[in-house]
């Protein structure tokens, strides 16, 4: 037998015996690597007498050719058969039944804005949505409250280290950014959003609240309107037998100002710990836009007039559910969070 058969039969055994694919890689450096005896029978041709060169190059080649052709198989079998252990053994059933989600719901003060939102869309009021970081032109000034204005006092905020810029107080401003872009077309929107407040947190006041603005603006739109959407609102929000009272109050950006009420859900107007024995429970402020505030947002106040209200989710939330702490909200307690 020549060398070369006995070298192509030695390979072939060894071959067979590989039992995976790390033995296999192994049986190809031993034979195809560098030093590895293909290599080297290849090698050897030259060395070969001229009259057996020929017939001895043309058996190396056939070897090589061969082998190459039998590991190539070996090895994706070997990769099959692996596969198919894996498959077998971390088999997945999947008939199994899934592992339950938890369902998720939302926030209490998400459902009340979600259903104000609904209230007065189908009012025909669009929902407008205005920046939380504002400049103190739009968050006061153009709001008729001047540097010194003793109006900012009650509703100081908390300002970043860029001059001039703080966090709004209320969703007012946003008056002044849905005027400038619709002007002069009528309005009718509501803006919703979060406020800040610097100011000592207690059962009924917390530093971060959400309010909900009203603004509508018009040729001929009077106080009337103004009661007669408050008084929708409520019913629709809090029930058809509402009584709505109207006080008369301040707000600088609007002349005249109103601060309005219902009556009470828990007593119905004869006086209970909810509404501190009044009968009347408080829900907005409200007025009809000032003057100076429909020109800062490009309206001529000889021309046009409006209206515009606040309201406080939160508080509005807390008559419903009788909520008797603010802070309940933003405290991530599921104890509380998990009854609405
Ligand atoms: C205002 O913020 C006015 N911008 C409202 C307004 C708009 C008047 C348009 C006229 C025309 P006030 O500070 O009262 O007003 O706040 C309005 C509502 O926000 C309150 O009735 C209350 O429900 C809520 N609110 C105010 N401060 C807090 C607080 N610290 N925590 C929780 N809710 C608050």
């Amino acid at each position: 037998m020549s060398d070369l058969t006995a070298l192509e039969q030695r390979a072939i055994a060894e071959l067979h015996a590989c039992g995976d694919e790390a033995a296999l890689r192994q049986w190809h450096t031993r034979y195809f690597g560098k030093q590895g005896e293909v290599a080297l029978a290849l090698k050897r041709i030259a060395e070969v007498p001229p009259p057996d060169r020929r017939s001895y190059g043309q058996e190396a080649n056939r070897i090589k050719e061969a082998l190459t052709a039998a590991y190539e198989e070996a090895l994706r079998q070997a990769k099959e058969r692996a596969l198919n252990e894996t498959l077998h053994a971390d088999a997945v059933d999947v008939t199994l039944p899934g592992r339950p989600v938890r369902r998720g719901r939302l926030h209490v003060a998400t459902q009340t804005l979600r259903t104000i939102a609904s209230i007065f869309t189908e009012l025909g009021f669009q929902i407008y949505r205005s920046r939380e970081v504002e400049d103190d032109a739009t968050n006061f000034e153009l709001l008729n409250m001047p540097p010194h204005h003793p109006a900012r006092d009650m509703w100081d905020t908390f300002y970043t280290e860029v001059p001039g810029v703080l966090l709004r107080t209320h969703t007012s401003p946003g008056q002044i950014h849905v005027m400038r872009e619709f002007c002069p077309k009528p309005i009718r929107v509501i803006l919703p959003g979060m406020c800040y407040r610097y100011e000592a947190i207690t059962p009924r006041s917390e530093i971060m609240f959400h309010q909900v603005e009203g603004l509508a603006i018009g040729r001929h739109v009077t106080m009337a309107d103004l009661k007669g959407t408050i008084v929708a609102f409520a019913r629709r929000m809090f029930g058809e037998q509402r009584r709505v009272r109207i006080r008369s109050s301040y707000f600088p950006f609007t002349e005249p100002s109103i601060e309005v009420d219902m009556d009470c859900i828990v007593c119905s107007g004869k006086g209970c710990g909810l509404c501190k024995r009044m009968g009347w429970l408080e829900i907005m402020g409200a007025g009809m836009v000032h003057p100076v505030v429909l020109r800062n947002g490009g309206y001529d106040p000889d021309e046009y007039s409006g209206f515009a209200f606040g309201m406080g989710p939160q508080r509005i939330a807390m008559l419903q559910y009788a909520i008797d702490d603010i802070r309940q909200f933003w405290a991530n307690d599921l104890r509380f969070l998990q009854q609405f």
